[in-house]
């Protein structure tokens, strides 16, 4: 397949309007990958234009059946599926993945278009039976073109869950990527193209938030916005949304959440949901379990096993077999997690592995583990996003309630024990947009996803997520006579 550095607007690899590039580097071992296209505002602007034309009325798409949608999606899978083995080498060069996990992530992706290929001849209003000699009627029509900007942590699969819904809806969509992981969305930008998507329906401009992001997100002919990012930036967009046209918003944004060990579990198996919830995706994962709630009969047990099994992380080159853990996405972050991880120490939380860089270069940090933390650290509150455990003792579970709510975020939570009782007194107090039991991170396309609080609004994946992209028209129609 053939793809270009360059930005995708109305199905042609362009340069931007200024001619300028930007390196994406590999953060393996921070050398530059390539150089890619830098969108401003002006590309912004074209590729609105295009999107423009695409969603009129009488347009190719608008006109294709419904049904014709729901194939090209599929094909669009499929052709994802046939390269699979491509992508994931561009996604693990770009992100730092571990090989196999790019590997899960496209899987996932191509569920997710499948999922929704499905839906694009399901999509439909009601009757209603309106007082009086009146008959109304609802249709569910497409909001228009979308604007779309994604995080690095998951580039395709982001992206798939972004594109899924907009498409099945009908919507035309301008997609900005995030600058540290451009590749996989261009590629998959030229697979749109050779599945059939017409001219103008999928627009990809690779570049920064404060250009060519902020541009998306207060352009007066985008009619909505789907957001995946911090809340800082979530904020800007929501506010560059009201202050533009009003366009309708959504936003996943940040977390901390708990995840919650019953002294009735069995330790073994908490340990491993645990070590999983927060170090999957080297913690650069939204819903990471980032504060793990241990009950204190079994806090000293769950510990020592928790830290042998985050001593035995391999971490490493990202496309050698069998490694678990490649560096962080860049530079900032790396920093970041470093300077959260001196907190904690200073802060008093008991260092029991880790905390430190892993090697001499690339972006990697060793797993780690803090024991006796408490609720008001840094490393309690504020979202890490890097390989850090921050194990919390608890004594009951009305407390570990309490004490989980009690943050600005409420993404996801999760809770580990045999009582279903408690399992279900936990799920329906806890405020969080995702609730697992005895697992973690379980996203399925069927399920939506997304947040409470300052974690967000609006839910991605499953039906949900369709009414994102919907508006919903009522028509009225007179009748003659009441029968
Ligand atoms: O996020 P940003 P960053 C959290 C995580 C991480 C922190 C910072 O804690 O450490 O945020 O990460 C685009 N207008 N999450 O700096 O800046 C940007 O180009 C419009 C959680 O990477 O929010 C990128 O495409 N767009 C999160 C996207 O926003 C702007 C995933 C995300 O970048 C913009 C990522 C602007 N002014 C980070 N500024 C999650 N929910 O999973 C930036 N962007």
């Amino acid at each position: 397949m053939f793809f270009l550095l360059q930005l995708f607007i109305n199905n042609e690899f362009v340069d931007s309007v200024s001619g300028k590039t930007f390196p994406t580097l590999n953060p393996a071992n921070e050398r530059k990958i390539a150089d890619v296209a830098e969108a401003d505002k002006a590309d912004v602007d074209r590729a609105v234009s295009a999107a423009r034309a695409a969603f009129e009325i009488g347009s190719e798409w608008r006109k294709l059946d419904a049904s014709a949608r729901g194939r090209l999606i599929n094909k669009l899978a499929s052709l994802i599926e046939r390269d699979i083995e491509y992508i994931a080498n561009l996604e693990t060069l770009d992100n730092g993945k571990p090989y196999e996990d790019s590997v899960f992530d496209i899987g996932c992706a191509i569920d997710t278009f499948r999922y929704y290929a499905g839906w694009c001849d399901k999509i439909h209003g009601n009757t209603i039976p309106a007082d009086g000699q009146l008959f109304s009627l609802t249709r569910k029509e497409p909001v228009g073109v979308v604007g779309q900007i994604i995080p690095w942590n998951y580039p395709i699969l982001m992206l798939a869950w972004k594109w899924g819904p907009a498409l099945a809806t009908g919507c035309t969509l301008v997609l900005k990527p995030a600058e540290q992981t451009p590749l996989t969305a261009l590629y998959v930008a030229a697979l749109s193209k050779e599945a059939g998507f017409p001219a103008g329906v999928i627009n990809v401009l690779t570049g920064y938030g404060p250009t060519a992001g902020a541009a998306i997100a207060s352009h007066p002919d985008i009619n909505k916005v789907a957001f995946t990012g911090s809340t800082e930036v979530g904020r800007l967009v929501l506010a560059a949304g009201a202050k533009s046209n009003l366009k309708r918003v959504s936003l996943e944004l940040g977390g901390k959440s708990a995840l919650v060990i019953c002294s009735d579990a069995d330790v073994d198996e908490a340990v491993e949901i645990a070590h999983g919830a927060v170090f999957n995706n080297h913690g650069q994962n939204c819903c990471a379990g980032s504060r793990t709630f241990v009950q204190e009969d079994l806090y000293d047990e769950f510990v020592k096993k928790a830290v042998a099994k985050a001593t035995a992380r391999k971490v490493g080159d990202p496309f050698t077999d069998g490694i678990q853990q490649g560096p962080q996405v860049d530079d900032e972050l790396f920093n970041k997690v470093l300077s959260l991880i001196k907190s904690g120490k200073e802060e008093g939380a008991k260092l029991e592995c880790g905390g430190d860089r892993w090697g001499k270069e690339g972006y990697f940090i060793q797993p780690t583990v803090f024991s006796n933390v408490s609720d008001n650290m840094r490393i309690a509150r504020e979202e890490i996003f890097g390989p850090v455990q921050s194990i919390i003792k608890f004594k009951t579970l009305d407390e570990a309630i309490r004490r989980a709510n009690d943050s600005t975020y409420g993404l996801a939570a999760g809770i580990v024990t045999k009582d279903v009782n408690m399992a279900l007194i936990f799920a329906q107090s806890v405020h969080a947009g995702s609730v697992w039991v005895n697992c973690y991170d379980a996203v399925v396309p069927q399920a939506p996803f997304g947040g409470y609080k300052q974690s967000g609004f609006g839910r991605e994946l499953g039906e949900d997520s369709l009414k994102e992209y919907l508006e919903v028209k009522t028509v009225t129609i007179k009748m003659p006579y009441k029968i």
